[in-house]
């Protein structure tokens, strides 16, 4: 009995745990045909498979969306403002485009949901990619009087702010895949919006900071459990570091001192003597083409939490992409576990967010991979939440990983 009662006491969460889901803007909102990605999705020889259209058309839907979301037991949401609806052109803003976004926070608001607004995921508008997009130093100046009037027209309803999703994510597939527009592979070029992503956070952290006091403002960083194979193998050890420098230390060392880090994790990268081994044999691989590895969330959490010299966590994206909700549950749960764990170590996790909310947009890829807790007929916009949705949000309103 009494280990039982342990049991049971190790499966809850610390009270007031933050339990939600993300969106972003391009993947549900639909026709944000001013911004980069639109262009890029109607460019002949792109990678992307299908254009966004309509996508969700949660730009006309979030209310229902909404009190689905408060429904299914969650606190927050997760959603980007697109620039490219608020600033269509340079110096022009839409007042009506920034009533739209306080009405969304509003709706939250109205169902007990805490807005968590993300002022950058991955779009921007065509004339700010016009003039070099992030690699233009130009564009923090830019990105920040954008943020400086989207803060003061909405900072009294939002609760927590992200400023930047995933910059390494974007110069990466940008400037080495040319997955991203302009899809220009140049290392140069890489390295340079590298830097001006994390300049870009550090300035409009302070910007966005002036308009919402003391609520909560961070960076989201893409990160990868990055794992030297074999382990002991020093040259393995000493590309794999390579890697996570590169990719995620750079951001980590900036962000000390920020109220929160956004730890968003999907899988693991396996790194061997001469770079990444792609998956192990044996191990299932998701749509996406990486491996099922749910042990990546505890693992990421602890090196963001390591690095930053104790930056307080929060999950701003963790899920998976699978038509199959049976195995949405289980990797749930697992990375929960790995949560836990992090918890009981002594680690600050702030809370928990789902990618995503609805199946969507997944960018280059379409609309294939199903990210959602909740489907979407596109055909009708019909939405339809899975087990998995009822499952995350008991859990959610329990505060515990139940059954
Ligand atoms: C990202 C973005 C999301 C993706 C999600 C699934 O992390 O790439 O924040 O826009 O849809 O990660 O790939």
């Amino acid at each position: 009995m009494v280990g039982l009662a342990c049991g049971a006491m190790a499966d809850r969460f610390p009270d007031g745990f933050w339990w939600g889901t993300a969106t972003a803007a391009h993947q549900v909102e639909g026709n944000n045909w001013n911004n980069d990605w639109w262009a890029w999705e109607h460019q002949p020889g792109t990678p992307c498979v299908e254009p966004s259209l309509d996508a969700c058309d949660h730009y006309h839907r979030y209310p229902d969306d909404i009190a689905l979301l408060a429904a299914l037991g969650f606190d927050n949401y997760r959603f980007s403002i697109e620039w490219s609806r608020i600033e269509p052109e340079e110096g022009f803003f839409s007042k009506a485009a920034l009533d739209h976004y306080r009405r969304v926070c509003a709706t939250c608001l109205e169902h007990g949901i805490d807005p968590v607004v993300t002022f950058h995921h991955f779009t921007s508008p065509r004339w700010v990619a016009a003039d070099g997009g992030w690699t233009n130093p130009a564009t923090i100046d830019r990105f920040c009087r954008f943020a400086e009037q989207a803060s003061k027209h909405l900072g009294d309803l939002i609760t927590r702010a992200c400023t930047i999703n995933e910059p390494n994510i974007v110069a990466f597939l940008t400037y080495m895949v040319g997955a991203f527009p302009p899809g220009t592979r140049d290392k140069n070029l890489y390295k340079q919006s590298q830097e001006v992503f994390r300049d870009a956070h550090c300035r409009v952290r302070d910007v966005i900071k002036a308009a919402l006091g003391d609520k909560p403002v961070g960076l989201t960083l893409a990160m990868s459990d990055y794992q030297a194979v074999p382990p002991d193998d020093e040259q393995a050890v000493a590309m794999r570091d390579r890697y996570r420098r590169v990719s995620e230390d750079f951001y980590l060392d900036a962000v000390r001192g920020d109220d929160f880090i956004g730890v968003q994790t999907y899988s693991r990268t396996r790194v061997g003597a001469g770079g990444p081994l792609g998956p192990e044999p044996g191990v299932p691989v998701l749509p996406m083409g990486y491996e099922y590895y749910p042990e990546s969330l505890g693992a990421t959490i602890r090196r963001a939490w390591e690095v930053t010299g104790g930056v307080p966590v929060l999950v701003t994206e963790n899920g998976i992409g699978t038509d199959d909700d049976d195995q949405r549950i289980s990797y749930l749960r697992t990375a929960l576990r790995g949560v836990l764990d992090c918890l009981a170590d002594g680690i600050t996790v702030l809370g928990y967010t789902c990618w995503s909310l609805l199946d969507n947009f997944e960018w280059a890829f379409g609309y294939g991979p199903k990210f959602g807790l909740v489907a979407v007929e596109r055909s009708t916009q019909l939405r339809t939440a899975k087990p998995s949705a009822y499952w995350l949000g008991s859990v959610a309103r329990a505060n515990a990983l139940v059954d």
